[in-house]
């Protein structure tokens, strides 16, 4: 069996949060899980479509994630969220809006050399060439979990590396 919570990814553009969320997402859902992935892609089009990327519509955005993810969790999923959310302050909130062992946070970590090395969808070219404004590690901030759950360090790590890690956690903390 599994008890919902939420996995709550956090990192940088491009550091792999997507990637590992739906990849986690898979291995569960295998092991008969009830599952689901809230990012960018699914949130930032409907749910969220009004907010841009200052801090105070980031800060809007992740209370929105958060208030969803804690109606996945009282459905008893497994909800995988894969979005920047660069502060501290508003991870947190999200954190004390669920019952004590249902915040699991994951830090992706990979260093912005990288990340803007790979630039997998040209943004921060677009960025450093001011066409973006506001974007998270070249003008707006990233404030890096200080005591995350987990940190994946994934410019090192393989993908199947990087799941089996929160696959243990997991494990560890008795969701699956
Ligand atoms: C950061 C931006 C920006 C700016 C567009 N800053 O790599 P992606 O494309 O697919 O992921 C990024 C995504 C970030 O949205 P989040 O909802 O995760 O951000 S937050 O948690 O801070 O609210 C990137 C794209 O949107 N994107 N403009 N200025 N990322």
């Amino acid at each position: 069996g599994h008890k919902g919570v939420v996995v709550w990814f956090t990192g940088l553009s491009g550091s792999g949060k997507s990637t590992l969320a739906h990849a986690v997402e898979e291995r569960l859902y295998q092991s008969g899980c009830r599952t689901f992935v809230l990012d960018g892609d699914n949130v930032r089009h409907g749910l969220c479509a009004d907010l841009g990327f200052s801090d105070e519509a980031r800060t809007e955005n992740i209370r929105r994630v958060g208030e969803a993810a804690k109606l996945f969790v009282e459905a008893g999923t497994v909800v995988l969220t894969a979005f920047i959310s660069p502060f501290q302050n508003d991870r947190e909130r999200v954190r004390a809006l669920l019952a004590a062992d249902d915040f699991i946070e994951i830090y992706c970590h990979c260093s912005l050399e990288m990340c803007e090395q790979r630039d997998v969808k040209g943004l921060y070219k677009r960025a450093r060439a001011g066409e973006i404004s506001h974007f998270t590690g070249i003008s707006s901030p990233y404030e890096a979990p200080t005591a995350p759950d987990l940190k994946v360090n994934t410019d090192s790590l393989s993908l199947n590396d990087s799941v089996e890690l929160i696959l243990n956690l997991l494990r560890e903390r008795s969701v699956i």
